[in-house]
């Protein structure tokens, strides 16, 4: 197969930046756009509908009413099965269309849109698909004169509002279990990163979802979201971001009609090496490549480094060599691992805690420069700081940026300690051969997922969240159908 010339195509490309409502593309009801804008280069990508409430209240009522009417939900779960398969195939059909759009939205390289997002969506859809007409119901072991029937219903109308950094995956990992679990869904992708939402949207109704069963309103996180938050007819609320609006996601839900409210917010991951680690340069490659990912911007990106002070010099040595892998280049060159921040505001956050983290007095060893500048895009070089302190801002607050904070322990119970020094708990990994260690580490990580010796761990049948700020709930796996459906029991008297 020819190779795709992405640069081309991207200068060809028309994009459709109408919201998705009832099954059509249709603007705002105010005419209120907002500019899409690559990070790449600053290229104008599109216009793109600016929702509001009163497309907010269009979008819920036609959710309510596919819902209302069954058109969904009331068909049988091998037909519903078939669909979501279809629309996974769709998504895989349209991989290059749809990974070219997330990179050109919000400058994650080619490659990973392609191989990562892309591919991870689809799985998602086509996994949940396959759950359809797979989970049984229970009856209760109750006495002989009744019978407990304890069923799974579909909430209603889901509301699901998600960030920039993985738009796909994230809405997937959102309007998947949802739809499976018979809902409507109303999706609100980030105003940095609305367009292959809209796109998936379309390609869902290609699939055969009913119009109004999948709709999409790009806009501000105060207006549409909001709205969403806010609305008396949505039942339940699936939020990924940052945890200062996930608390106001929880407010809004509680203030409203008390629908079910779901959160994966920020997170701030440590991950220990100890000097008895049975592979270093496994440790060091995990380490480097899991925080230089997708330019840092990870909610699970393991951005504090706790190494055992026999080992450090070792393993910075090693990490210092891969360095040179992790440059920012141009995304739609199929070779760039690293590619571009995604706006200017969040280049400017990442920039700001570099310099934080110098005058806080740690030591920089690698990076901490913005790149590429003459593109007129967003790039920042792989950074790494040594002789971090727990109280500094680069090791308690989220980054969401190519920037690795390396602090040092003597004892792994001091490590433990300090890991679970913050509001996150998202994710941790342990290093070392010591059996019992890594599993008394792991029991005393206050994170909802634990690596041991990796850091990659990642499969769709497992569930993924956090503790404490990092949010509640969970995507992935079965449990995630817990969040979108109502247990209802119905006793029935026997003779
Ligand atoms: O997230 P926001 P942003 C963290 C990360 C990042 C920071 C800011 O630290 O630097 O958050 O990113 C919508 N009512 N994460 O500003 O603002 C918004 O439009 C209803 C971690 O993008 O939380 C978007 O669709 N909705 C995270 C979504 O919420 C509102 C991934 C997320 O936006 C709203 C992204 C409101 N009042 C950022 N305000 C992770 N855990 O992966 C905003 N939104």
């Amino acid at each position: 197969m020819a190779a795709i010339n992405w640069h081309e195509w991207a200068g060809a490309l028309s994009i459709d930046g109408r919201a998705f409502i009832g099954g059509e593309r249709v603007w705002a009801r105010s005419e209120n756009q907002f500019d899409s804008d690559s990070p790449i280069d600053g290229r104008h990508l599109a216009k793109v509908a600016r929702c509001d409430g009163a497309d907010v209240d269009a979008a819920v009522a036609s959710a309510r009413a596919a819902f209302d009417e069954r058109r969904w939900a009331g068909m049988a779960p091998a037909a519903r099965k078939r669909v979501l398969i279809k629309f996974a195939d769709l998504v895989l059909q349209y991989k290059d269309e749809l990974a070219l759009l997330e990179t050109l939205d919000m400058g994650k390289p080619i490659q990973y849109s392609r191989s990562v997002d892309v591919s991870s969506a689809a799985n998602c859809i086509r996994w949940y698909g396959e759950a359809v007409d797979k989970v049984y119901d229970e009856i209760a072991p109750t006495a002989d004169n009744s019978l407990a029937l304890i069923t799974r219903e579909p909430v209603g109308v889901v509301a699901a509002i998600v960030p920039w950094n993985y738009p796909l995956i994230m809405a997937a990992w959102k309007i998947a279990p949802a739809l499976a679990a018979g809902n409507s869904v109303v999706l609100k992708p980030s105003e940095k990163s609305p367009l292959s939402a809209l796109r998936l949207a379309e390609i869902g109704l290609e699939a055969g979802l009913p119009p109004g069963v999948f709709n999409v309103v790009p806009g501000y996180g105060h207006e549409a979201g909001a709205a969403l938050a806010l609305h008396m007819d949505v039942d339940c609320i699936g939020f990924t971001g940052s945890t200062r609006v996930g608390m106001q996601i929880m407010q809004m839900a509680g203030q409203s009609n008390l629908k079910r409210a779901w959160t994966e917010l920020g997170g701030k991951s440590a991950n220990i090496v100890c000097a008895d680690c049975p592979d270093l340069d496994a440790a060091v490659g995990a380490a480097i490549g899991s925080i230089y990912f997708n330019q840092g911007e990870s909610c699970n990106a393991p951005s504090r480094l706790f190494v055992e002070a026999s080992i450090k010099d070792a393993f910075l040595e090693k990490a210092l060599a891969l360095m040179p892998c992790y440059q920012p280049g141009d995304p739609l060159d199929e070779a760039t691992v690293m590619g571009a921040i995604v706006d200017a505001t969040q280049m400017k956050s990442v920039m700001a805690y570099i310099d934080a983290g110098k005058q806080d007095g740690a030591r920089l060893l690698s990076g901490g420069t913005a790149v590429r500048e003459d593109t007129g895009g967003f790039y920042v070089t792989p950074t790494l700081f040594d002789q971090v302190d727990g109280g500094m801002r680069i090791a308690r607050e989220e980054i969401f940026g190519p920037v690795l904070s390396v602090l040092s322990f003597t004892e792994i119970g001091d490590a433990v300690r300090q890991a679970n020094s913050t509001a996150y708990g998202l994710q941790a990994a342990v290093w070392t051969a010591d059996l019992s260690k890594a599993i008394q580490t792991a029991r005393a990580l206050r994170a909802g997922t634990v690596h041991v010796n990796q850091y990659d761990g990642d499969d769709i049948t497992v569930p993924f969240g956090g503790y404490k700020q990092s949010g509640n709930g969970r995507d992935k796996s079965l449990h995630a159908l817990d969040k979108y459906t109502e247990l209802k029991t119905t006793w029935i008297r026997i003779g």
